[in-house]
């Protein structure tokens, strides 16, 4: 019975050639067709385009959690392996042996079927599944150095021993296998071993040739037709191999899976269908069984021309899909500049609306009540302030002095209550900021992930540094009156107390300011003022001088708010800048992939077109019960 299709291979027009041969055209570079491309737009080599894509690539990263980060991460590193393990060394050496990766689910009889193509028990199979964890090559003795020098698949340790390490490439030679050809048999694709699925997509992407292993059991199986897919997004060159199909069965499986290669657009591939038989005391298939198969293969290995097509597609495959990638890269960085501006510009807000607050609260008055302002009454009941005053409101001191009983001047008690006001007001606005910021950030999928410690509230030390500001700011504030209202009429020259009262007239013009001086006293001191009160701040913020100080003293506390309300800002502005992306990485991504693009065109590896195709061959018929041993 003839069942299944299999092997042959077609040229672009001409029929299968007649030898039978595997007649892949080998494609002629890209002389000829040349002229039609757009101008390119370097003169590098694919090679050098690569090494500085594989470099752009290493640079890339997808901290933020987005929710493309995660595939792009991914897709990051099976760049990355995919240039170093295939793409780099292969364009380096298009001569080398053609790597045939033989993959597919567990116990489709991946092993058995290496073992039996090249005669010999290179690969153990088994029973326990899944039975391969470290890959196995196999490959003619002429051709072991090449593999052995461990260019292909840089980060497979080579061994000759069986293993089961995943990070270990065993290397068998066999005789039987010609040169010019070599096997990798590969950990399952759909492996519950996380390591296992891992290797067998790397080593997927590292083919020259994917021989897809399957049975008529799995061959409806997800993953695998993911995979498949992936191959042919890819253009790599496929083979199939329905594996272990019973003799009834034959027909109906093998037109059902030809039926699901066409309809997924893989029916180029050859097929080859094997029937379901006995293993020999070795392990082995027998011959008969996978003549069509390992005839193939011979084949291909004899024809230096037709192996040089299958590498030139699968290359060709993988690099036309590089920029599309490599945007894709590039998008997601992107994506995570923007995510890490949006957190920070939440963070900004948030602190932006503190500094506005504590503006306002400068400007409304709102500060010079309560405590400040029975200080500042209590204050300018005192004669410190009054004697400092100039002469034309010597009348009004007269009247004050009568107002206000005698006492110590209350300074410290004033300059106390402005600290403990203005204190209060930064560590209010400070505990809000961080509240906007930390729902701000929580709200954001990539912010939450980066909320970790207590941003949800100011820092530890705000208290003390908001302190240590207000004092400082005093301190300024009497330098102030020191070095620029020393030539004033309003401030005895050498009079320490009256630098003193005059700063603290200063800082309590600086509370009223803006509400204060044009609108008038009402606003700013509210009821309970006393008529000297009002009236001793009339005297002091009509004069422009004061106010030109006050101004001064009012910007100078500003900024010193600003800079503690930054430093609370970086708490959470640090956690983005260490996730940023460095500056120019999606450029740099873009630019390589031009490089690569450019590159790729002038080489010839884009003509690459489809080299093996299926027909339709007579292939053994299973083996009946009667012949199995
Ligand atoms: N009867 C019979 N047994 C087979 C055939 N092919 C494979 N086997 C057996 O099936 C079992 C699994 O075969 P393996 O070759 O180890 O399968 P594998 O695909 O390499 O499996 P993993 O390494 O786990 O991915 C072994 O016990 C083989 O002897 C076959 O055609 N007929
Ligand atoms: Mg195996």
């Amino acid at each position: 019975m003839s069942v299944g299709h299999a092997l042959a291979v077609t040229t672009h027009g001409d029929s299968a050639s007649p030898s039978g041969a595997p007649a892949v055209a080998a494609r002629t570079g890209s002389t000829g067709a040349g002229e039609d491309r757009p101008a390119p737009t370097g003169d590098d080599t694919l090679p050098d385009a690569l090494t500085s894509l594989r470099a752009a690539i290493g640079a890339a990263r997808f901290p933020l959690a987005l929710p493309s980060a995660e595939l792009a991460a991914r897709t990051v590193a099976a760049l990355a392996d995919q240039l170093d393990d295939y793409l780099l060394p292969r364009l380096a050496r298009l001569d080398a042996p053609l790597l045939v990766v033989v993959g597919g689910s567990t116990g489709a009889g991946k092993s058995t079927l290496v073992n039996s193509l090249v005669q010999a028990r290179v690969s153990p199979a088994g029973v326990l599944r899944p039975t391969t964890r470290s890959p196995v090559l196999v490959c003619n003795p002429a051709d072991s150095a090449w593999f052995r020098r461990g260019e292909l698949l840089p980060g497979l340790t080579r061994t000759n021993q069986p293993g089961d390490d995943p990070r270990t490439l065993h290397l068998v030679t066999a005789p039987a296998l010609p040169p010019g050809l070599a096997f990798l048999d590969a950990p399952d694709i759909d492996s519950v071993v996380d390591a296992n699925r891992a290797l067998a997509n790397q080593l997927l992407a590292a083919a020259d040739l994917w021989l897809f292993v399957t049975t008529a059991a799995r061959y409806a199986d997800a993953v695998p037709w993911e995979l498949l897919h992936g191959a042919r997004a890819r253009g790599a060159v496929l083979a199939l191999v329905l594996n272990r199909v019973p003799a009834e069965a034959t027909d109906e499986v093998a037109a059902h899976l030809a039926e699901m290669l066409a309809e997924q657009g893989l029916d180029a591939a050859p097929l080859f269908v094997l029937p379901e038989t006995w293993v020999d005391g070795q392990g082995l298939l027998p011959g008969r069984s996978t003549a069509p198969l390992a005839d193939w293969f011979a084949r291909l290995a004899a024809d230096a021309e037709a192996r040089a097509a299958v590498v030139r597609q699968t290359l060709g495959g993988a690099l036309a899909l590089l920029p599309p990638t490599v945007e894709s890269l590039a998008l997601a960085v992107d994506e995570q500049v923007a995510a890490a501006d949006a957190l920070d510009d939440r963070v900004r807000a948030a602190y932006r609306a503190a500094n506005r607050t504590v503006e306002q609260g400068l400007r409304d008055g709102r500060l010079l009540r309560g405590e400040v302002l029975a200080r500042w009454q209590e204050f300018i009941g005192t004669s410190d302030l009054i004697r400092t005053l100039e002469a034309r409101i010597g009348r009004l001191r007269d009247r004050v002095m009568a107002a206000f009983a005698r006492r110590p001047a209350p300074a410290v008690e004033l300059r106390d209550a402005i600290e403990s006001q203005l204190v209060t007001l930064l560590r209010g606005v400070a505990a809000e900021a961080a509240e906007h910021a930390y729902t701000g950030w929580k709200a954001h999928p990539a912010g939450a992930a980066l909320l970790e410690g207590d941003l949800a509230h100011h820092s530890a030390d705000l208290p003390q540094r908001a302190e240590r500001l207000v004092r400082d700011w005093q301190r300024s504030v009497l330098e102030l009156v020191r070095v620029e209202g020393g030539d004033r009429r309003f401030v005895a020259r050498t009079a320490a107390y009256a630098v003193n009262a005059t700063g603290l007239a200063l800082m309590i013009a600086v509370f009223a300011s803006t509400a204060f001086i044009p609108t008038g006293l009402e606003v700013a001191t509210g009821a309970g003022t006393t008529l000297a009160g009002q009236a001793v701040l009339q005297a002091i913020f009509g004069d422009q001088a004061v106010r030109t100080l006050a101004r001064k003293a009012r910007e100078d506390l500003l900024e010193r708010v600003t800079v503690l309300l930054d430093d609370e800002a970086t708490r959470y502005l640090i956690r983005t800048r260490q996730v940023r992306p460095v500056t120019r990485t999606a450029t740099a991504l873009r630019q390589a992939a031009e490089r690569v693009e450019a590159a790729r065109l002038r080489s010839g590896f884009a003509d690459a077109t489809p080299v093996l195709s299926a027909a339709t061959t007579g292939v053994d018929a299973p083996m009946t019960d009667g012949e199995r041993p």
